[in-house]
């Protein structure tokens, strides 16, 4: 069940206004303020607090719903006697990391450094008397490693703040709220806290959280923001007050990264960020080490986190784990430490590669039993190219558009061994050409555009998908297609194919016949069904708690918060004959079948998540179904379309018809 709400209080953060994509501070110190911090790649997160005592992890008092009363005799057991500060960052060092953040507060708003804001601290309220910020901090100075800070903006414990359910004997606290009128209460009391955690311990990096709860805004993340800039005009912020420096993906690395912005993926070696003593699911060092080269090839931070427990131990197998990964960095830092993306854009299958100007680093991950590692769009040769692990030299020779580096029969480093390749000045990659058209699919005839991200280059096509030769035609504009077809391009440098080549299938389709149904009248039928599932049911074979006509794609009125499902039936009248495109968003799962088919597949337990499906419809009515099903958490449906002279929009009730 925790993991469940855990899962809840993350989908809440996933369903809680998103932190959007920030506009970067383009100030003129931009640069300058996060150089240190895009150098270093690799940090050590801490989640540390008296949550650690009862050892069920940080959401512990709000997913055992433990009175405040009950929670705050946690501090009177928190007595960390093994705690050495000196330790734990010896470990973040050896393991390679540079920069290490603790929570000094975190939602169960316990403080865990010396504050006069409130007597609910480590220092006054347990019987250790320590702070470990302080103590954390001046070690940090010592051994070279950038001592930063998280801080909750919610609080469980805060009295400007109400529980979602405070209820005295089973109380759920998140998402809380400012109670009236005493938000501005809480901003002082957050003020101060910072202005002490500034002033006390010089962070590199306030890294805030928590910012999902009722009543918080942009607006407040942006003066904290601002607040912060004047305490210290060096400090970094993150995107979770709403305003920031850098954006913060969790437990995942973004398939191409955030283009455009620094970012930094923060993940728990085992499941949990504060102790579970229960929670011995510790990532592999293959897992680890391999993250961090993802990370770091898509131009990111990876921040990765202990949880110490509550005599001060960083548990053994995260510390097992992060030995290891210094012991790889010590080989190979110099192809992750002030590193940036990829230049290649497609996915290399061997691997990753990492930059700096004059550098490439590619990191094996599968070595080639062949001894010859294969690299399509490379277009200058290096002037050297070593494997760090053992300096050894490697030969590289052009192969037609490919590189191919000579590499002994074994791999260095089983895990991931790396490979520099040093340029005279930057490195010329030509990435394939872009195949672009809004659908895949048309009716009559279609344009087809292909750019090349290289400029000053020949693309060259076919029309049956294989790689294109020099007497293939150049693209000179858009390319009429009037039949299936199935376009490969890739760049030339005069006879010579010297990208890899894209390949993208269109395919000429008949429009949906509308159906001949008459006498039918606004409104969807639905069928509403009651059961738990974690998947969409076959309602067919179901008896419909309620049943009842609905205006549009939406949640009947009077449904459960919890376990229930819903069938829409009836049509959708087309206008005028196109290619139609739909935008299915449901928590949870959710299917759209137009006709007899499935054009939009949103199946299973997710937060609110949106999925397109593509059409080309006769004008008419068109039978049209909506399956959906809600597990546990937060629930939403809706149904958005795009079409021949139609932006997207919530589709028009009057569109939506069923039977009399
Ligand atoms: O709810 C917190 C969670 O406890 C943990 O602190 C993570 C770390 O990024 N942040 C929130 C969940 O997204």
């Amino acid at each position: 069940m925790k993991k469940l709400l855990y899962l809840i209080a993350a989908a809440s953060l996933i369903l809680a206004p998103a932190v959007p994509c920030l506009s970067k501070d383009k100030g003129p110190n931009y640069e300058k303020r996060m150089a240190w911090w895009t150098k270093a790649r690799f940090g050590m997160f801490i989640h540390w607090g008296i949550y650690s005592v009862p050892a069920h992890a940080e959401w512990y008092m709000n997913n055992g719903h433990v009175p405040r009363s009950k929670y705050e005799l946690y501090a009177k057991e928190f007595d960390p006697t093994d705690f050495n500060a000196d330790e734990w960052v010896r470990i973040a060092r050896e393991a390679g990391m540079k920069y290490l953040v603790i929570t000094s507060k975190h939602h169960d708003g316990f403080c865990m450094f010396n504050t006069k804001a409130t007597k609910y601290n480590v220092v006054d309220a347990t019987p250790w008397h320590k702070d470990p910020l302080k103590a954390l901090s001046a070690a940090c100075r010592k051994y070279g490693v950038r001592f930063c800070v998280y801080y909750s903006i919610m609080d469980w414990h805060s009295p400007d703040q109400g529980a979602y359910d405070p209820n005295p004997s089973h109380p759920t606290y998140n998402p809380t709220h400012f109670k009236p009128g005493k938000k501005q209460d809480y901003m002082k009391y957050m003020e101060t806290q910072l202005k002490e955690l500034i002033t006390q311990y010089h962070p590199g990096v306030i890294w805030f959280d928590g910012g999902w709860m009722n009543g918080w805004t942009k607006r407040d993340g942006q003066e904290i923001y601002n607040y912060l800039r004047k305490l210290d005009p060096r400090i970094i912020v993150n995107n979770r007050a709403g305003v920031g420096d850098y954006e913060t993906p969790e437990q995942e690395i973004p398939p191409n990264g955030i283009p455009g912005h620094d970012w930094e993926t923060c993940m728990t070696i085992n499941n949990d960020w504060g102790y579970d003593a229960a929670d011995h699911d510790f990532k592999s060092p293959e897992t680890l080490i391999r993250n961090l080269v993802d990370i770091v090839s898509k131009g990111g931070n990876y921040l990765l986190n202990v949880g110490p427990t509550s005599k001060g131990i960083i548990p053994k197998p995260e510390v097992d784990r992060l030995k290891a990964m210094g012991e790889w960095l010590r080989v190979n830092g110099n192809a992750i430490y002030g590193s940036g993306a990829s230049p290649f854009a497609i996915k290399l299958p061997w691997g990753r590669c990492t930059s700096k100007r004059d550098k490439l680093f590619f990191e094996v991950f599968r070595w080639p039993t062949n001894g010859k590692l294969e690299v399509k769009g490379l277009g200058t040769l290096p002037t050297r190219a070593i494997l760090l692990a053992g300096k050894k030299r490697l030969r590289v020779e052009s192969n037609g558009p490919d590189m191919v580096i000579n590499v002994p029969s074994e791999p260095p480093d089983r895990i991931c061994s790396v490979i520099e390749l040093d340029f005279n000045g930057e490195p010329v990659v030509y990435n394939p050409p872009q195949i672009e058209s809004e659908y895949g699919i048309f009716m009559d005839s279609l344009f087809v555009t292909i750019k090349s991200p290289t400029p000053g280059v020949i693309v060259r096509y076919t029309t049956d998908g294989n790689p294109p030769n020099a007497e293939c035609p150049e693209v000179t504009g858009q390319i009429p297609l009037n039949i299936t077809t199935d376009i490969g391009a890739a760049l030339f440098e005069g006879d010579k194919r010297v990208s890899g080549t894209s390949s993208r299938l269109f395919i000429k389709v008949n429009p949906l016949p509308p159906s001949t149904v008459s006498n039918l009248q606004s409104g969807l039928l639905y069928k509403y069904f009651t059961g738990v599932w974690d998947s969409i049911p076959d309602f067919s074979e179901m008896a419909p708690k309620l049943s009842g006509r609905i205006s549009n794609v939406s949640l009947p009125p009077g449904n459960s918060k919890e376990h229930f499902g819903v069938e829409y039936t009836g049509y959708i009248k087309i206008p005028a004959t196109g290619i139609y495109s739909f935008y299915l968003t449901s928590d949870d799962g959710s299917k759209l079948y137009v006709g007899d088919s499935l054009i939009v597949d949103n199946d299973y337990p997710h937060g609110a998540t949106e999925k397109e499906g593509v059409v080309a419809l006769g004008q008419g009515a068109h039978p049209v179904r909506v399956e959906y099903f809600q597990a546990t958490g937060d629930d939403s449906l809706s149904l958005f379309i795009k079409g021949p002279a139609l932006n997207k929009e919530l589709i028009p009730d009057m569109w939506l018809l069923s039977p009399k």
